[in-house]
C-alpha cells in the first residue's frame, strides 16, 4: 500500500462540493487514513507551492489556496500517487478525462478542485507538511 495527500480545494469547499468529492475518491478505491478541514495563511501556501514561486501564477494561486477553508486528505491505495492523479484528471479542466474529479467540479485551471501529490517523494513531504505520523494510526 502507498500514500498520497489530496487537497479538496477553497472552490470544491466554498461550493458545498466537498462531500462529493470524497465521495469520488472512496468509490474510486482510495482508503482515507487522514482527514481535517483547515484554512491556509500565505506562509503556509508560498511553502506548500515553493515550486512554483518563479511562475506567473504564482501571487493569484496563493490568494485563491488562502481564499477560504480547503481538506487535506491522507489516501492510501495500490500505487497511490499515479492512480490518483488518473482520478483527479489533467490540471485544466477543459483536458481532464470524462468522469475524473477536476472534469467534474473543477472551475478553472486555477481554481481547480483538488490537489494530488505528482511523485512518492513529494507525497511523503505534503503529507508530512499537513499531518503528524500520530495523526495516521486511525485504521
Ligand atoms: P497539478 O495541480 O495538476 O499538479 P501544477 O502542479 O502544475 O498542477 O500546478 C499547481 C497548481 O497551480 C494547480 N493545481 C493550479 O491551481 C495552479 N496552476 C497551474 N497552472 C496554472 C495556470 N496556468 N494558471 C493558473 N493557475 C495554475
Amino acid at each position: 500500500m502507498n500514500r498520497t495527500l489530496a487537497i479538496i480545494k477553497p472552490d470544491a469547499v466554498a461550493a458545498g462540493k466537498a462531500g462529493l468529492v470524497l465521495a469520488h475518491l472512496e468509490k474510486s478505491g482510495f482508503t482515507v487514513r487522514a482527514m481535517r478541514l483547515t484554512r491556509l495563511n500565505p506562509e503556509q501556501a508560498r511553502a506548500f507551492y515553493a515550486v512554483h514561486t518563479e511562475r506567473p501564477f504564482f501571487q493569484s494561486l496563493v490568494s485563491f489556496m488562502t481564499s477560504g477553508p480547503c481538506v487535506p486528505l491522507v489516501l492510501e491505495a495500490d500505487g497511490a500517487v499515479p492512480k490518483l492523479r488518473q482520478t483527479i484528471g489533467a490540471t485544466d479542466p477543459a483536458e481532464a478525462a470524462e468522469g475524473t474529479i477536476r472534469a467534474l467540479y473543477a472551475e478553472s485551471k486555477e481554481r481547480n478542485a483538488i490537489h494530488a501529490s505528482d511523485s512518492d517523494e513529494n507525497a511523503d513531504r505534503e503529507v508530512a507538511f499537513f499531518f503528524s505520523e500520530s495523526d495516521l494510526l486511525a485504521l
